[in-house]
């Protein structure tokens, strides 16, 4: 809903905002954030929340948003709803995440009962359709966690071989090589496993200076965790607490990326006050910062 806080541009269908700290959004609530950087631009997908306090998830589409410089952000029509999925049966809009390949852009969702599917576009605005008819994974994917939001929260990953890689779960973190169509699952699924790995949902993976992280909400209320590995498959190291529980929200689900060579820990909480909480979230967004050797130091929430 355009408030004041938003100028309308090119005939009204895009608007023009300012961050003005956090939470980055508080005309909408926005939760369960991925970010893509392309060009000279951070593209920025989220779920959205309703108003009210209401016990449970009432998610029925995803919102793109976009900058080029952190402060002045675009916001476009919506460009994906749950109903563009018609095997949807749940209509529960969950976390998603955003690849691009040969100039098409791919949005894997997720969805309460009915498993991971993909929407496709020519643009990252969208609009996005369906480019399956049915899910790529489902909960029948997850060995032995079937519970209805096992098969949630996919994270992709491109590496710099091209590989590109599907990691997702609720309980338990899976894991599979996508073909290069990014939508057909390549050869196994696998699970992640290591010592002191209490997952709970929301994988993301990143690289940084030839090590792959490995973040995830972990306990619950969520706390987000990483762990780092020389490889891909592991094995993986746990590292620690990167972000403590967010404000008033059980659930805090992280996205990482570099943008103009600065690292962002984009994630969210139960920031608009007085109606936010675990079911009206806030995406928030700060700086991330490394040590030497290469671990993280813990996040700093801020009001900037
Ligand atoms: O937004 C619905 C679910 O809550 C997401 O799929 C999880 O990551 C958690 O944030």
């Amino acid at each position: 809903v355009p408030t004041a806080l938003l100028q309308p541009i090119e005939g009204g269908e895009r608007f023009h905002f300012t961050a003005k700290g956090n939470p980055l959004l508080t005309h909408h609530y926005t939760a369960d954030p991925a970010a893509l950087v392309h060009a000279d631009t951070l593209w920025l997908f989220t779920g959205h929340d309703f108003a009210g306090g209401q016990k449970g998830y009432k998610m029925k589409d995803w919102l793109v948003f976009s900058t080029t410089d952190m402060k002045n952000w675009t916001e476009y029509p919506v460009p994906m709803k749950i109903t563009d999925f018609s095997w949807a049966k749940s209509g529960d809009a969950y976390a998603g995440h955003v690849a691009e390949r040969d100039g098409k852009y791919y949005w894997y969702i997720s969805t309460n009962w009915s498993g991971i599917g993909v929407g496709v576009s020519d643009r990252p605005e969208g609009p996005y359709r369906d480019a399956l008819g049915k899910p790529l994974l489902t909960n029948a994917d997850c060995f032995d966690s079937k519970h209805s939001w096992a098969c949630i929260d996919p994270a992709i990953f491109i590496d710099d071989d091209g590989q590109a890689w599907i990691f997702w779960g609720n309980r338990e973190c899976y894991y599979a090589k996508l073909k290069d169509n990014m939508i057909e699952i390549d050869g196994d699924i696998k699970r992640i496993d290591f010592e002191g790995f209490r997952f709970t949902e929301a994988p993301w993976i990143h690289k940084h200076n030839g090590k792959y992280y490995l973040s995830y909400a972990t306990e619950f209320p969520e706390k987000i965790a990483y762990a780092m590995a020389d490889t891909i498959d592991g094995p993986y190291e746990y590292k620690g607490i990167l972000n403590e529980i967010a404000g008033n929200s059980n659930t805090n689900h992280q996205a990482i990326v570099e943008f103009k060579n600065q690292w962002y820990f984009i994630y969210h909480n139960g920031g608009i006050n007085p109606d936010g909480g675990s079911y009206s979230r806030s995406v928030c967004m700060d700086p991330m910062f490394y040590n030497p050797d290469g671990t993280i130091k813990r996040i700093v929430m801020t009001t900037e």
